[in-house]
């Protein structure tokens, strides 16, 4: 039987849930990455090597690198592109040769993933991630100001944005603001006001199309090296699934993943399925796209997105939001026993609760919320696995 692999994200030796804490928890695998080096530079063996050490000495395996994050420069092709280009390949060998084999990346113009609240209240007082449209439409317009946002809103939305942020205190603009561009972990930058409206110019003359075509040509770099050492590239989707703040988006749904294969076969082009962030779209079917695109996903985050018609969404617990937990759970088992591979499995964002309310912690990576997502999606494997 060939079952996940249990997998957790650690943010190095920085990160409050020490790995001490994540061997109980039960996995076997830690997916991080070397975030003290800049982006574009070279990661070395030695650097490799000293961050998998520290995991072996607690009897953990690194295995997953999230992300080697894509420079800027690359998603816009200009400056000097190419030179990163090499350097990422570099990384790639050095990973390889450190017998890492598995490479996360996203192809997010400017932002990683977005919420516009990290503590929303859940009815049990834990704290969830939240992506307020509201809020959302009062940072675009009556914040940032950006220039041409007004154009791309119905007049709907552009009341609904000025209504809210009529409502907001000095304070609550403060950290809306902070939550849109200051960064959440895992993203590798973070603006000031002002010059964040000058990394959004940068995708002025850059549509999806041309996104499409800079990520194809990228893949079409780095694929060949990663197929020769035998490694795989899995593109994390877009967070949230659509258009924000005027910048083009490629990787939202299943034809969008479909394009990318149809432009680059490599078997080393694959896909990072995180049920959260395609879950957001209802025309997006979790279940049919890890049958259809198994072979090569390596690497799934689950987590569940709770949403509604206003465009708002949560992150909910695991069982109760939109994503079909069970049936995603039972198509990567079958998918796994076809390949005859384990994939790596991770509990996404968890809810901030019990004692870790109290604690510091990065937003999404608290201990206890991804403890109890990965206990339930254990318990849900093995009740399917029973069955096949
Ligand atoms: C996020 C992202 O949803 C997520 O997993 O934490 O930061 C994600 O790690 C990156 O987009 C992957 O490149
Ligand atoms: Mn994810």
């Amino acid at each position: 039987m060939y079952l996940m692999k249990q997998s957790w994200r650690w943010y190095g030796p920085q990160d409050p849930v020490p790995l001490k804490y994540i061997r109980q928890a039960g996995v076997t695998d830690i997916v991080t990455a070397l975030h003290h080096i800049p982006n574009g530079e070279v990661w070395t063996i030695e650097e490799i090597e000293k961050r998998k050490a520290q995991c072996a000495a607690e009897g953990l395996v690194w295995s997953v690198v999230e992300s080697v994050p894509v420079h800027e420069h690359i998603k816009t092709r200009e400056g000097k592109y190419l030179e990163y280009i090499e350097n990422y390949k570099q990384t790639i060998r050095n990973l390889a040769a450190c017998d890492i084999h598995v490479i996360t990346y996203n192809f997010m113009p400017v932002l990683d993933w977005t919420r516009t609240d990290l503590f929303y209240e859940m009815p049990d007082g834990s704290r969830a991630l939240r992506f307020e449209k509201d809020a959302f439409l009062a940072f675009d317009l009556c914040i940032l100001k950006r220039p041409g946002a007004r154009d791309e809103y119905s007049p709907e939305e552009i009341e609904r944005g000025e209504k809210r942020y009529a409502s907001m205190s000095e304070e609550e603009i403060v950290l809306v603001t902070r939550n849109m561009i200051a960064g959440l972990p895992g993203s590798e930058e973070s603006f000031t006001l002002e010059n964040f409206q000058q990394a959004l110019d940068r995708y002025k003359g850059i549509d999806a199309e041309q996104l499409r075509a800079n990520l194809i040509f990228f893949l079409q770099q780095v694929c060949p090296v990663c197929d020769e050492v035998g490694s795989r590239m899995v593109i994390h989707p877009d967070d949230p699934p659509y258009p924000i703040l005027g910048l083009p988006r490629i990787l939202s749904t299943a034809e969008d993943f479909r394009k990318l294969v149809a432009a680059v076969p490599n078997p080393s082009n694959g896909l990072n399925l995180c049920t959260g962030s395609f879950g957001v779209r209802a025309d997006n079917d979790l279940p049919a796209m890890m049958r259809e695109f198994g072979d090569r996903v390596d690497f799934v985050h689950l987590r569940s997105t709770k949403r509604d018609e206003d465009g708002n969404f949560y992150e909910a617990n695991l069982l109760e939001g939109d994503v079909p937990v069970y049936e995603m759970m039972k198509a990567v088992l079958e998918v796994e026993q076809r390949r005859k591979f384990r994939i790596y499995l991770r509990p996404d964002h968890g809810h901030q609760m019990c004692d870790d309310l109290q604690k510091k912690s990065n937003p999404g990576y608290s201990c206890y919320g991804r403890l109890r997502s990965l206990a339930e999606l254990r318990g849900i494997e093995h009740a399917i696995a029973k069955t096949l």
